[in-house]
């Protein structure tokens, strides 16, 4: 199987930049082998040395399961948990369980004529969950971020089984308006770290979004203990909390809104995933006169990302009064990476999984960039006389929305423009 973008993707973009891009996305694989032969297609000459390095010691695309930064409440955090004591409370392949029950508040009652319970000998196991999977399996690309940090956990392809497949197995009927679901705590109420979703966004997907899972595998590999395993929700474009880890119980209830845990720490429960850049490569200390290589990363939200900018401030021209969002600023429109060659994040094969939402059959994306994933980015920078300055970058989403607008507030997802001071001398 060849891959279009195992030839040199970088210096197509540099040389006949986002025109040549989407030509070169929409030929398939034939057509870019014929492509590689053409005379403008070979790279490199173009690129300023600085440049070149600087993009080639970008960080894999995907993370590896272990690589992930851990956002985990409980003492003790379940994945640290010996294995006999996993094996016990059901947190290993073998001995998952998963119950699915009607809420007992009168008020909230739903009408369901088959919850799953251990009671009843007929709550979800492993090998009940694989035998769904059989039928109703699906990967997607998917960033992890909690709306608290900075910067995304991680992101990788997962894999699971749609959550309304196990919903529909209760017989559910009608009074249903939501469903809430958490993982193992100890035993203990206080530790329960708890997640929501209206049944309407688990029942149907929206504008094209992946469904919501019970995920078994990421990055091609069983989930790990540390990353929620053996199951864990997967909610494609919500931030973090609502992924809920070591998943063992839903609740289908008939009660409006949420209850999340997340809820408490003025958190904004019902955000998606928003855009926003940042730097991976920034400037420090820069000699005078001489141009240097910036990257970073920029989360690609719901609302996609039309384009990077960067812009640099001396600190000693006064900053404009009013303009919190440096709107006023000399933006720079910096270069979009093309999906790299070798994605990482330890793929079976090192290459995307067959049928995973998103890729065609050659494992190219089908839209670039992906949403609810990210891009990496990269812009050579002049020269510049010696002084102290700030080096800012922001995206501008598909609806034109400079970063962090169209919403600003921290508490449903960080996006507040970067800020990194660095001097020349
Ligand atoms: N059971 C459980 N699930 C959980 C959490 C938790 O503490 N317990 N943390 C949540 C939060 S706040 C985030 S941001 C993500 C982080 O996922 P990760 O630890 O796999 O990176 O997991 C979510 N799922
Ligand atoms: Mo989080």
């Amino acid at each position: 199987m060849t891959k279009p973008f195992e030839l040199e993707p970088y210096d197509f973009l540099a040389m006949h930049g986002e025109t040549t891009r989407r030509y070169f996305l929409g030929l398939g694989a034939a057509g870019a082998a014929a492509w590689a032969l053409h005379p403008l297609a070979v790279g490199g000459a173009e690129r300023a040395p600085q440049l070149a390095e600087a993009i080639s010691k970008l960080e894999p695309y995907f993370n590896e399961q272990d690589k992930f930064r851990d956002v985990s409440r409980g003492k003790p955090v379940p994945h640290q948990l010996p294995d006999e004591e996993k094996q016990k409370v059901g947190l290993t392949r073998e001995t998952w369980k998963l119950e699915v029950v009607a809420d007992e508040d009168a008020k909230n009652k739903p009408d369901i004529r088959n919850p799953l319970t251990i009671e009843n000998g007929n709550a979800l196991d492993f090998a009940g969950l694989m035998k769904l999977a059989e039928k109703h399996s699906v990967r997607f690309p998917k960033v992890m971020t909690c709306n608290n940090i900075g910067r995304p956990v991680g992101t990788g392809i997962w894999e699971g089984v749609p959550l309304r497949e196990v919903l529909w197995l209760t017989r559910m009927r009608r009074n249903v308006r939501r469903v809430f679901y958490h993982g193992f705590h100890n035993d203990q109420p206080a530790q329960m770290f708890r997640g929501s979703l209206p049944i309407g966004r688990v029942l149907e997907d929206p504008f094209g979004l992946p469904p919501v899972i019970l995920a078994y595998k990421l990055n091609g590999d069983w989930l790990t203990s540390k990353r929620g395993g053996p199951v864990r929700i997967v909610a494609p474009e919500a931030y973090g909390f609502k992924s809920v880890k070591w998943l063992q119980h839903v609740t289908i209830t008939n009660l409006y809104h949420a209850n999340d845990t997340y809820a408490k720490g003025n958190n904004d429960v019902d955000s998606w995933l928003k855009t926003f850049a940042a730097t991976l490569l920034a400037p420090t200390n820069m000699k005078p006169d001489t141009p240097f290589a910036v990257t970073g990363y920029a989360q690609v939200g719901v609302s996609g990302c039309r384009k990077v900018q960067v812009c640099i401030h001396n600190d000693a021209d006064e900053l404009p009064v009013g303009d919190p969002y440096f709107t006023k600023a000399n933006w720079m429109d910096a270069e979009i990476m093309p999906p790299p060659a070798d994605w990482g994040g330890k793929l079976p094969g090192d290459s995307i999984p067959s049928d995973t939402m998103g890729f065609d059959d050659d494992g190219a994306p089908e839209q670039w960039p992906m949403r609810l994933s990210k891009l990496h980015w990269a812009k050579l920078m002049p020269g510049l006389p010696p002084g102290e300055y700030h080096f800012r970058c922001r995206t501008i989403d598909e609806n034109g929305n400079a970063q962090p607008m169209p919403r600003p507030f921290d508490k449903s997802g960080r996006t507040s423009i970067e800020s990194v001071a660095f001097v020349v001398k």
